[in-house]
């Protein structure tokens, strides 16, 4: 076949003709002309048009713009030249405008102005970096612990008694809010602020300590005000001389108590700058704290009338739940370290009869006077070995034989029974022992009823006994009074019970202890006892310390007509009527497998250890 009839078309045989599309030489030569003109045009335009590359890949290249239609094989502009292509235009415009002044104006600078500019510069870089430093807590993840908020209780006469307790803490508030806003505390009679030297400039402490109550009991407006008064105006700047417990306990816990209700980051910041802020404190030879801080100087020292320049027992032996905290909200290790070393400090030293004395020297790590109490000065570094305990999730061994052991002696060497068989803690004074009982020792009754779950050896359930019986002597201490509230001390002695003999004992200032160990006794036993008594102070704290602009201390719990102190002390809020308020509620709200109450009724979640597998598989 020939090859001509595979073309597909038709092939016109070659003849000796002119063909019409050739032409001659000087056409030739023009066209050439013609095409290479218009070949300089296009490069002309390229290289010459101002900032052909933006306008090659703005406008004419938007790839979003060009759509493919696959289907088809046709291209299409969705975008086609409307006002939108003018205003990117007007933009580049604008842009260059704008570039070319900048330009001119750096011209026309003179060096120093240049030099000012960079410094300028470098002020705000560092002033980034600063704040970025400042913000740099590693990332958590947010979980809220089981519990956090309640329900009401189904048992009318408990749901209407929780109720008033609710409307103490609103009354307490408002009138915090409306005459000492901002202050640290409230003096309710005189209806304007008030601040005690624990604090020292620093302010809001009602505010702070209060949180969690209001978060508690859903007043959440009144959450949200303090909310923003912690971010507008908490600062820890300042020339303020502070006792690191008391700003432990109440600020410190406060705050890690609210991030952990609410999951709210400025309580997590706020929490960790005033825990930084606390570390200076732990410079001395031993580690162990100085009492008092400077938060500016960094500077600390000890209460002048502490033993030979002493640390206290219950100071500084009052700070591992929430530094552990710290730590692990921070990432920070030095938290957990500072309140690690003083447990080794402690670990190193003789204990008398088994017993901690109050008094320990910071600088030579020895003993001061050999003073024992389980109430002021001694209590909560108790309750904080047990708790360091159960907040560990059962996981710090030592905590937990540090506990045990040193209940063991307080059992042997300061409980005793009084002829009218009322069980009572004694105060230990170089080994003679005086039969007082403080409202502060009032707390032990929760604490050995909590601790009495995980006690060792603890068959018979005696320490859940010594616990109610302890709980029974503290009630007797409020019945035996003409206002049923308890005085500041009582005594064993002299032919009384559970009586304050001297004047300056008679006092009662808004305390809580006696309440929280209704709290735990009624969640641990649910003994109708313990609401009843409960109910007995709310109607003691109604008739005699509630006035018009708040609820105020007594001078003299034995008398007919109350003397005012005029004082609402932050532990109102955060204490007694958050235990009241619990022991009125049913007992998943917030329970005690998932939290602990730091020394002020801050709750903190309990640190979960990982489970077997994780650890198993981390391995
Ligand atoms: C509170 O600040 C704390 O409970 C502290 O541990 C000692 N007592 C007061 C209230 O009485």
């Amino acid at each position: 076949m020939p090859v001509a009839s595979l073309l597909p078309f038709t092939v016109i045989p070659n003849r000796k003709s002119v063909s019409p599309t050739s032409f001659r030489l000087t056409e030739k030569f023009i066209l050439l002309l013609v095409f290479s003109g218009f070949i300089t045009l296009c490069f002309g335009a390229i290289f010459f048009l101002p900032d052909s590359t933006k306008l090659l890949s703005g406008v004419f290249f938007r790839s979003s713009s060009v759509e493919a239609d696959t289907r088809t094989g046709t291209v299409s502009d969705s975008n086609p030249g409307t006002g939108k292509d003018e205003k990117i235009l007007a933009k580049i415009r604008k842009d260059h405008e704008k570039a070319l002044l900048e330009a001119k104006d750096t011209l026309q600078k003179r060096p120093e102005e240049i030099d000012q500019d960079i410094k300028r510069e470098k002020e705000k870089v560092a002033v980034r970096a600063k704040a970025l430093k400042d913000d740099s807590l590693p990332l958590v993840e947010y979980l809220r612990p089981p519990g956090a908020t309640g329900h009401e209780p189904s048992d009318p006469d408990i749901k209407e008694k929780r109720a008033k307790i609710k409307e103490m803490m609103q009354f307490a508030w408002d009138n915090y809010k409306h005459y000492a806003w901002g202050s640290n505390e409230l003096r309710p009679v005189s209806k304007q602020g008030h601040s005690s030297n624990l604090f020292g400039s620093l302010k809001g402490a009602t505010i702070v300590d209060a949180l969690d109550t209001l978060y508690i009991m859903e007043m959440y407006d009144e959450f949200e005000a303090a909310t923003e008064w912690v971010e507008r105006n908490l600062d820890f700047n300042m020339n303020a001389e502070i006792s690191v417990f008391e700003v432990n306990i109440r600020f410190v816990g406060g705050l890690l108590s609210a991030y952990y209700l609410s999951g709210k980051e400025v309580f997590r910041k706020k929490a960790v700058e005033l825990g930084e802020k606390l570390l200076p404190a732990f410079k001395t030879p031993t580690g162990i704290p100085w009492a008092l801080l400077n938060l500016k100087s960094g500077i600390g020292r000890n209460w002048p009338w502490a033993s030979g320049g002493s640390s206290i027992l219950a100071e500084y032996g009052t700070l591992h739940l929430e530094f552990m905290h710290l730590s692990a909200l921070s990432g920070r290790p030095s938290f957990a370290e500072k309140v690690m070393n003083i447990r080794k400090v402690l670990n190193r030293l003789d204990k008398p009869q088994g017993l901690y004395p109050n008094y320990l020297n910071p600088n030579s790590g020895q003993w001061g006077q050999h003073h024992v109490s389980v109430g002021g000065l001694g209590d909560s570094f108790y309750e904080y070995l047990l708790k360091a305990w159960l907040m560990s999730d059962k996981s710090d061994d030592e905590g937990k034989k540090l506990y045990y052991d040193a209940l063991q002696a307080i059992e042997k060497n300061l409980i005793r029974k009084s002829s009218g068989g009322l069980t009572y803690i004694a105060e230990w004074k170089g080994g003679l022992l005086e039969h007082k009982m403080g409202h502060l020792t009032c707390f032990a009754g929760g604490m050995i009823a909590l601790g009495a779950d995980g006690a060792p050896d603890d068959k018979t359930g005696s320490q859940m006994e010594l616990a109610a019986e302890i709980a029974r002597t503290c009630h007797e201490s409020y019945a035996r009074t003409s206002m049923k509230l308890g005085p500041e001390a009582f005594r064993f002695d002299g032919g009384v019970e559970a009586i304050a003999t001297r004047q300056n004992e008679k006092y009662f200032i808004l305390r809580p202890e006696v309440i929280e160990t209704y709290m735990y006794m009624w969640r641990f036993t649910h003994d109708p006892k313990y609401r009843q008594w409960g109910w007995e102070a709310v109607q003691a704290l109604e008739t005699h310390c509630r006035v018009e602009g708040g609820f105020s201390g007594v001078r003299d719990v034995y008398g007919s007509t109350p003397n005012h102190d005029d004082v609402q002390q932050s532990f109102f809020l955060s204490e007694t009527l958050k235990y009241l308020y619990l022991l009125f509620s049913d007992d998943d709200h917030l329970p005690l497998e998932h939290w602990v109450f730091n020394t002020e009724a801050h709750p903190l979640p309990v640190i979960k250890k990982p489970s077997p597998e994780l650890t198993n598989h981390l391995k």
